[in-house]
C-alpha cells in the first residue's frame, strides 16, 4: 500500500517548543540591534553535531558517551570506524540469507507451539525506495518477531509489495518504459535495502500483488462476491477531464483541475463496478469494540461508517394551484422532532426528481446551477465551501406536519450521495440551513427552547436539546408541544408510520465501495460481456487468472474507455461456456485490492489450489500484531476487515476479523530547524513578541548558536532573543530527506535500528536528529568494546572477547536482571526506547566491572540481539557458539536479582526526623546507629551525647533518644 511518503504535503509546524502565541505588543519596544548571525554552515546540515544531551529523554548515557571519545582515535589519529560494522553486518546478512535462519516451516511446522504473527503494512515499491520513515515500524516489529521467536514461538514475519498502482503507470506514459519493468526494479532496490537492515524476514514466503500467481486469488475473491451480490455495477460519477480524454484519480485532480496540464475537470456519469460494502456496516461497526486497536483509529471507522438514526419524511409536491400531486420528495433527517420549524426543503443538485417538478420560469437558473455543481467534489462542495450558494425550483411541497407549502430550492450542500439526496431544512437548529435561509430571506422558525435559558429570537442555530414549543397543528392531528425534544423526535416517527407519511431509518455515511478503475496497472476483473445482449458473465474459476495483456501504449484512449481497451486481441474472446463471442471487462481493480488479503496470502503464500489452506490459516489466525502508518487508519483496514468478514461468510477463514492489535508508528519529520525573525530594518525579534501584521523575514538558525532555555529555544549569545524550532514532513522539494543507505554506511544497520526506536516513543511523530544516530553508535561500540576488549593502535580488534569463565558476583547479577527485567518489559508493552535505556545503564554499570564474566556477557549479547542483531551474532559467535542466536532462549529475570537490597531509613533524634540513612536491608540496629552516627547531617545531632535510649524498626525507622540533661543548647 501507499505509504505516508509519497507526497511533499508540509506538516503543521510541530510543536516541539511551546511557541508562546503571538503578542500584538508593538515590535519595536523590544527589539534589539543584534550584529547579524553567522551564516549557516553549508555542509553542517548533514551530520553536524557530537551527541549532545539531546539523544535522549532518560538522560541516562550522554554524558558517559562521551567520556571514551578517544577510543575512537588511536595514536596516529586516523580516524578509525568505532567498531567494523562494515564487515560484520554484511557477513551476518549472507548467513542468514544461506543458513534460511528465518524460515518459517510451512508443512513441517510444529503447530504445538504456540504461534506470533507479526505483520508490517507491506510497502509500495516506489521509484524512490525507502525512506527512514519505513524502517520505523520494520525494525520494531522486527524486534518483536526476534523476541518471540527467542521465547519459543512459531513467528510469522513476512514481508511483500503492493506493487500495482497509478505512478507506475503514471512513468510508463511517460518513458514508455512497462510497469512491469519499473516495478520490479524497485521491488529489486527494495529488497536489497531490506536485507541491508537485517529484517528477519522469511523471504521464502514474499508475495507480490503483481504476480498472476498471486491475483488469481484476488480475482477470485472478487468471483465470490459477485456470485453473493455483493459486486454490482451502477453508473457513479467520476473525474473525467475531456481534454486529457481520461478519468482522473481524486489525487490527481487538485481545485477542481488536472494535476497534469490544469485542465477543468467535471463529474460525469460512467459505469462502474461497485462492492456492497454497506451490507456489512452493522458488524464493521460492531466488531471493531474487541479489537485491540488505537481507540482514535476506531473512532475514525466509526465515523466513516457513521451511522445515525433519524426518520424518512415524505413531502408531496405541489401543483400551481396549490394542490398536492403524486410526486413525493423523501428526506432524511436526525431531528424528526424539528418538522415544525421545516420551512423549506433542498435538493441536491443531482437529484432525480429535479428534473420533473421544476417550474419553468427557474429551469434555467437550475440547470446552470446544475452544471457547476457537477464540476465540484463532495469535499469542496462541504468541508471547503465557505458560502452556502443555492438556487429556488419555483415549486412547493406540504410539510406533513404544518399542512404548509414550504419552498424548494437547489444547493449543493445536500449531497446527492448521502441519505436520500434531500433535506428539510430547519435553519432554526441547523447551523448550514440557517446560513442559508438568512441568505436568501427564508423563513427562520423555532421549534426547540433551551432549558436553562430564554431565546426570543434564532439569529444563530440551536442545535442542542430543549423543550418543543410551536409544535401543534389540530389538523395533522400532531401535538408535541411541551415534549423534551428526544421525546418529541420518538413521537413524530412513531406518527410519520401511523400517518403514513414516513418511517423510521437507520443511515450509514459509509457509500458502497467503487471497485473500477480506468487504468492498466491493476488486477484485470474476470468478467465478460456477451456480444449480443452485452449479458455481463463472470468467468469461471477454472479460467483464472485472467492475466494483463501486455501493451505498449499506456496513453488514454481519449474516449474515457480503459487503455486496455487497446489490447484488441485480449479483449475479443469467448464466452468458455456457451462459446459465444464476447468482450473482456477492461476496467481494472483498484489498488487497494491486493492489499486487502496478502496478511492471508502469507499464511500459505504456494498454495495453487486454494487462496490459503484451512488448517493453516486456523493456525496463524488472526494477525497478532499489525504495524504501519496511521493513513491507513480508515480505507485499508476497512476494505480488509470487509473482504475478511465476507471469506469468513464463506468459510474461508476461522476468525471474524484479520488484525487483533494494530499500532500505528509515528511520522518521521525532518532535522528540526531553528528560525530567528529580523524587522525590515535587521534587527531581530524575540519570536514571542512578533506581531502578525508586521512584515518579517525568516532566518535558519544554526544549532550549533542554540541552546533551551525553560521550554523555549534562544539564540546563545543573546537568550532574549526566542526562535521558532519547527519540523517538517520529509519530502524532496525541502531537500530534507534522510536516505536510510547514508546512514547504513556511515553508522550501519544496527545504529540505524537502534536510533530509530530510541528516537522516542514508536508511536509518535518525531524529528530526525544525526547527533542521535552518533549517541546511540557511540553506545553500540561501547558494547563492543566491552565485550571484545580495546583495539589496537592501529584500530584493529583482536579475535575472540575479554569475558572471562568466572561466576558472577551478586552485583553483576543483579545489573544484569534488572536490565533483562526492563528490556523484557518494554518489548512487551512496545515501548522500545526506554528498553535501550535500560542496556545502556547496563553497559555503564559494567564499565566500572574489573573483569567481565562470561555468562553475564552471553546473556547481554541475547538482550541487545533483536535491536542490534549483527553485532549480537558477531559477539555471540567470538562468545563462542558456532550456531545463530536467533532460536537461543532469550534470557529470564530472576526475581531474587531484582529485590532492592538497601533501603532509605529515616533517622529521628528525640521523636523529630533530623535525617536518612542508606541501609542494608537486613541491618541491625547496631550498624544502623554506626551509620547514623557516621552521617554528616546526623553526627552534629549525636556528637558527645549521650544515648538514653535506642527504638529501632527494621525497614522502617530508627529513633534514637538522648540524654537531656547532656544535650547542648542551641543543638535542638
Ligand atoms: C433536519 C434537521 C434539523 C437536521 C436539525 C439536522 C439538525 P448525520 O447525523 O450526519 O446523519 N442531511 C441529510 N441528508 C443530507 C444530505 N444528503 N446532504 C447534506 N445534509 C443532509 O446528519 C443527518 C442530518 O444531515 C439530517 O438531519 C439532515 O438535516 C442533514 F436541527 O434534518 B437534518
Amino acid at each position: 500500500m501507499y505509504t505516508q511518503f509519497h507526497t511533499s504535503t508540509l506538516l503543521p509546524t510541530l510543536p516541539l517548543t511551546h511557541s508562546p502565541p503571538l503578542s500584538r505588543r508593538t515590535i519595536l519596544l523590544y527589539s534589539h540591534r543584534l550584529p547579524p548571525l553567522h551564516r549557516r554552515r553549508p555542509t553542517s546540515l548533514r551530520f553536524p553535531l557530537r551527541i549532545s544531551s539531546c539523544i535522549n529523554s532518560t538522560g541516562t548515557i550522554s554524558s558517559s558517551l562521551s567520556t571514551d571519545e578517544e577510543e575512537e582515535r588511536p595514536s596516529n589519529n586516523k580516524r578509525v570506524k568505532a567498531y567494523p560494522f562494515h564487515e560484520i553486518e554484511p557477513k551476518w546478512q549472507r548467513y542468514w540469507e544461506e543458513h534460511k535462519t528465518f524460515r518459517t516451516p510451512h508443512d513441517d511446522l510444529d503447530t504445538t507451539k504456540p504461534k506470533y504473527y507479526v505483520l508490517d503494512m507491506f510497502p509500495y515499491p516506489s521509484g524512490a525506495g525507502l525512506h527512514v520513515g519505513h524502517p520505523l515500524g520494520y525494525t520494531a516489529t522486527d524486534i518483536l518477531a526476534r523476541f518471540k521467536r527467542m521465547q519459543g514461538f512459531n513467528v510469522l514475519h513476512p514481508m511483500g509489495w503492493d506493487a500495482f498502482g497509478l505512478p507506475a503507470e503514471q512513468y510508463a506514459i511517460q518513458t514508455g518504459t512497462h510497469p512491469k519493468i519499473t516495478t520490479l526494479r524497485n521491488i529489486e532496490h527494495f529488497r536489497s535495502q531490506l536485507r541491508s537492515l537485517g529484517f528477519s524476514y522469511d523471504w521464502d514466503r514474499e508475495i507480490s500483488t503483481t504476480e498472476p500467481d498471486y491475483y488469481k486469488w484476488t480475482q477470485w475473491i472478487f468471483l465470490q462476491l459477485l456470485k453473493r451480490g455483493l459486486a454490482y455495477q451502477a453508473e457513479v460519477p467520476v473525474n473525467w477531464c475531456p481534454a486529457l480524454g481520461t478519468v482522473l484519480a481524486n489525487e490527481e485532480v487538485v481545485d477542481g483541475v488536472s494535476e497534469r496540464g490544469g485542465h477543468p475537470v467535471i463529474r460525469k456519469p460512467m459505469r462502474q463496478w461497485m462492492l456492497r460494502i454497506t451490507a456489512y456496516a452493522d458488524s464493521l461497526l460492531e466488531d471493531l469494540n474487541d479489537l485491540d486497536w488505537p481507540e482514535s483509529i476506531k473512532e475514525m471507522q466509526r465515523n466513516w461508517i457513521g451511522r445515525s438514526e433519524g426518520a424518512e419524511v415524505e413531502f408531496h409536491v405541489m401543483d400551481t394551484d396549490g394542490q398536492q400531486t403524486d410526486i413525493k420528495i423523501v428526506v432524511y433527517t436526525t431531528r424528526p422532532d424539528t418538522i415544525f420549524g421545516a420551512t423549506y426543503l433542498v435538493l441536491a443538485p443531482e437529484h432525480i426528481l429535479l428534473s420533473s417538478m421544476v417550474s419553468e420560469a427557474q429551469s434555467k437558473h437550475v440547470e446552470e446551477y446544475k452544471e457547476l455543481a457537477a464540476r465540484k467534489s463532495d469535499l469542496e462542495r462541504t468541508e471547503l465551501q465557505k458560502e452556502k450558494t443555492g438556487v429556488f425550483t419555483g415549486c412547493y411541497a406540504r410539510n406533513p406536519a404544518t399542512g404548509e407549502a414550504i419552498p424548494i430550492w437547489i444547493a449543493d450542500y445536500v449531497l446527492g450521495s448521502y441519505g436520500t439526496g434531500a433535506i428539510m431544512a430547519v435553519p432554526a437548529h441547523d447551523m448550514r440551513d440557517h446560513e442559508f435561509a438568512s441568505k436568501y430571506n427564508l423563513p427562520i422558525c423555532g421549534v426547540v427552547m433551551p432549558n436553562d435559558q430564554n431565546i426570543s429570537s434564532f439569529d444563530k442555530a440551536y442545535s442542542g436539546d430543549g423543550t418543543v414549543i410551536n409544535s401543534s397543528n389540530l389538523t395533522t392531528g400532531l401535538d408535541i408541544n411541551g415534549l423534551s425534544n428526544k421525546e418529541a423526535a420518538s413521537e413524530v416517527t412513531k406518527w410519520l408510520e401511523k400517518s403514513g407519511n414516513g418511517k423510521r431509518k437507520v443511515n450509514y455515511k459509509l457509500r458502497d465501495w467503487l471497485f473500477a478503475r480506468q487504468r492498466y496497472w491493476g488486477e484485470p476483473i474476470p468478467v465478460i460481456f456477451l456480444g449480443e445482449t452485452g449479458e455481463t458473465v463472470p468467468l469461471p474459476e477454472t479460467e483464472l487468472p485472467i492475466t494483463l495483456p501486455e501493451l505498449d501504449d499506456f496513453t488514454p484512449t481519449g474516449s474515457g474507455e480503459p487503455p486496455l481497451s487497446k489490447a484488441a486481441s485480449w479483449v475479443k474472446t469467448f464466452d468458455p461456456l456457451s462459446g459465444k463471442p464476447a468482450e473482456r471487462e477492461t476496467n481494472t481493480m483498484p489498488q487497494w485490492a491486493g492489499s486487502c488479503w496478502y496478511y492471508l496470502r502469507f499464511m500459505d503464500p504456494k498454495n495453487s489450489k486454494m487462496l490459503v489452506d484451512k488448517a493453516k490459516e486456523v493456525y496463524w489466525s488472526p494477525v497478532d500484531v499489525y504495524v504501519g502508518g496511521a493513513e491507513h487508519a480508515v480505507l485499508h483496514l476497512l476494505y480488509a476487515r470487509f473482504w475478511h468478514k465476507v471469506l469468513y461468510d464463506i468459510g474461508v477463514v476461522s476468525k471474524k476479523e484479520p488484525f487483533q492489535c494494530v499500532i500505528n508508528q509515528g511520522i518521521i519529520l525532518g532535522e528540526v530547524e531553528y528560525i530567528a525573525y529580523r524587522d525590515p530594518d535587521g534587527n531581530l525579534i524575540s519570536a514571542d513578541i512578533v506581531d502578525e501584521l508586521t512584515e518579517l523575514s525568516q532566518e535558519r538558525v544554526p544549532e550549533d548558536e542554540v541552546r533551551k532555555s525553560g521550554d523555549s529555544y534562544v539564540l546563545k549569545d543573546n537568550p532574549t532573543i526566542r526562535l521558532i524550532a519547527r519540523a517538517h514532513k520529509m519530502s524532496k522539494s525541502r531537500g530534507n530527506v534522510i536516505n536510510p543507505d547514508d546512514v547504513v554506511s556511515e553508522y550501519g544497520a544496527d545504529s540505524l535500528r537502534l536510533y530509530e526506536m530510541f528516537m522516542g516513543p514508536l508511536r509518535d511523530s518525531k524529528p530526525w536528529n544525526t547527533s542521535g544516530i552518533e549517541g546511540v553508535h557511540r553506545f553500540l561500540a561501547r558494547a563492543w568494546r566491552l565485550i571484545v576488549g580495546s583495539p589496537s593502535p592501529s584500530g584493529e580488534f583482536k579475535d575472540g572477547t575479554v569475558a572471562l569463565d568466572e561466576e558472577p558476583s551478586t552485583d553483576q547479577l543483579r545489573s544484569l536482571h534488572k536490565c533483562i527485567d526492563k528490556v523484557t518489559e518494554e518489548i512487551e508493552a512496545t515501548r522500545f526506547n526506554t528498553g535501550i535505556s535500560a542496556m545502556m545503564e547496563f553497559i555503564n554499570a559494567a564499565y566500572k566491572w574489573k573483569k567481565l564474566p562470561r555468562s553475564t556477557a552471553e546473556a547481554f549479547v541475547l538482550l541487545l540481539s533483536p535491536y542490534a542483531p549483527h553485532m549480537a551474532e558477531e559477539l555471540w559467535s567470538r562468545l563462542g557458539h558456532s550456531n545463530s542466536l536467533a532460536h537461543e532462549p532469550f534470557p529470564k529475570a530472576n526475581p531474587e536479582y531484582l529485590k532492592e537490597s538497601t533501603l532509605v531509613l529515616p533517622v529521628q533524634i528525640n521523636g523529630k526526623t533530623r535525617g536518612t540513612i542508606e541501609v542494608e536491608k537486613e541491618c541491625s540496629e547496631e550498624d544502623a546507629f554506626r551509620l547514623a552516627s557516621q552521617d554528616s547531617r546526623l553526627s552534629k545531632f549525636l556528637d558527645g551525647q549521650k544515648v538514653k535510649k535506642r527504638i529501632y524498626v527494621p525497614g522502617k525507622i530508627l529513633n534514637v533518644i538522648l540524654d537531656a540533661k547532656k544535650v547542648k543548647v542551641g543543638q535542638r
